[in-house]
């Protein structure tokens, strides 16, 4: 799960990335915390334990033109790669800027952070937009539906979806926003459209206001981030960032004294999780125990596929136990002679919290 950090420029981007990740690169990953993998793994006592993570891309300041007349305007070009890089990212995460600091200028005239996020958005609804009215134009001429390797519709089918978007995006909202079926949400997956991405509002606070818990727009940004069904998850990033960079021993403490009871990075994986609808499966062992990201819904083989193409295409049937049945069990042995360990085939649906084990050929 690859997410790009996104915003106007100077609001505290790279500040949010570094509080998340503790690193001062353009990459980094966020852990997942998962008081399972802490349990199997005081169980199995592998060399290395390895927790789930997402992992995060700072990308360069949505190109505004002259931010405060002291830049020059962007290039079609700086615009192009703008775009390009968000098309390379799952999911998004919006910072928007809400705390004061004299010394640096809020992007727009004044702190407004649900017109920074609906300033952006509008540019993704409006290149969906030119993509659909192109696609549907097309349509209208040749009537060939797209043909999409997981995708093949009846050109009714994509046609009605088609205008259902463009009504949506005339409405200004996302179509992540749109209530699909399955074939409707493949097809639609099929187009990569910017406002089919999962996004979150990241408001990034001062200490006053985090401790407050009030900021400058707030009530609009709320209002806005539910019409557009993005979460909303203030962070304190400065003082986040601070924080990351003490001595691990020190960080519970000194963040307990600022009222920051989960850090920032837990917040999101948590948040990312539910409003992405992604769960975890384990696997175990005395190598290692790992925790692995899928959506929920994912099949057997796709699992397999995650930990390698070479276990998917070789892939015979995945030994299965839930969690629960396996503490209760105390080992693996132990689960199988008592018949707890499931058989399953390439098109099972894995659930949160199975301990898998693939058997494979190669
Ligand atoms: N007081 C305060 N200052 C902050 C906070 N977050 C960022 N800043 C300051 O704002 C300035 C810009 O922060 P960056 O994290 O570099 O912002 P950015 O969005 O990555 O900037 P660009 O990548 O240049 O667009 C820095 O001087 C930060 O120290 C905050 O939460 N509180
Ligand atoms: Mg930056």
């Amino acid at each position: 799960m690859k997410i790009g950090i996104i915003g106007l420029p100077l609001v505290g981007k790279s500040t949010v990335f570094q509080a998340l990740t503790g690193s001062a690169g353009k990459i980094g990953v966020a852990l997942v915390p998962d008081e399972r993998v802490d349990k199997l793994s005081s169980l199995f006592r592998p060399r290395k334990t390895t927790y789930a993570q997402l992992e995060l891309v700072d990308l360069d300041p949505y190109p505004l033109p002259g931010i405060n007349g002291s830049q020059p305007p962007p290039t079609p070009a700086d615009r192009r790669t703008f775009f390009e890089r968000v098309r390379d990212v799952d999911a998004l995460i919006q910072v928007v800027r809400a705390f004061r600091n004299p010394a640096v200028p809020p992007p727009l005239d004044e702190i407004d952070p649900a017109r920074e996020l609906s300033l952006l958005q509008e540019e993704f609804q409006l290149s969906d937009y030119q993509v659909l009215q192109s696609r549907l134009e097309r349509l209208a001429k040749t009537g060939k539906p797209r043909a999409a390797a997981a995708a093949n519709p009846s050109l009714a089918t994509e046609a009605a979806l088609l205008s259902r978007c463009s009504a949506c995006l005339e409405q200004g909202r996302p179509l992540r926003t749109l209530s699909l079926q399955e074939d409707e949400e493949r097809l639609l997956r099929s187009f990569d459209f910017f406002t089919f991405r999962p996004v979150i509002a990241v408001p990034n606070l001062d200490e006053d206001e985090w401790r407050t818990g009030e900021y400058p727009g707030q009530a609009e940004l709320a209002k806005k981030s539910a019409e557009y069904g993005f979460p909303l998850l203030p962070i304190a990033g400065l003082l986040e960032k601070e924080i990351s960079e003490l001595p691990p021993r020190d960080r519970a403490a000194f963040a307990a004294e600022l009222g920051i009871e989960e850090t920032g990075a837990d917040r999101l994986a948590r948040t990312t999780y539910a409003h992405l609808g992604l769960i975890s499966f384990f696997t175990v062992g005395e190598d290692e125990v790992r925790a692995w990201t899928i959506r929920r819904g994912t099949t057997a083989r796709a699992a397999a596929g995650k930990i390698h193409s070479d276990i998917a295409r070789g892939f015979i049937r995945a030994e299965v136990i839930a969690y629960p049945d396996l503490l209760a069990a105390g080992t693996l042995a132990n689960a199988r002679s008592h018949g707890r360990l499931r058989l399953e085939g390439k098109d099972y649906v894995v659930q949160d919290g199975d301990i898998i084990n693939f058997r494979f050929h190669v």
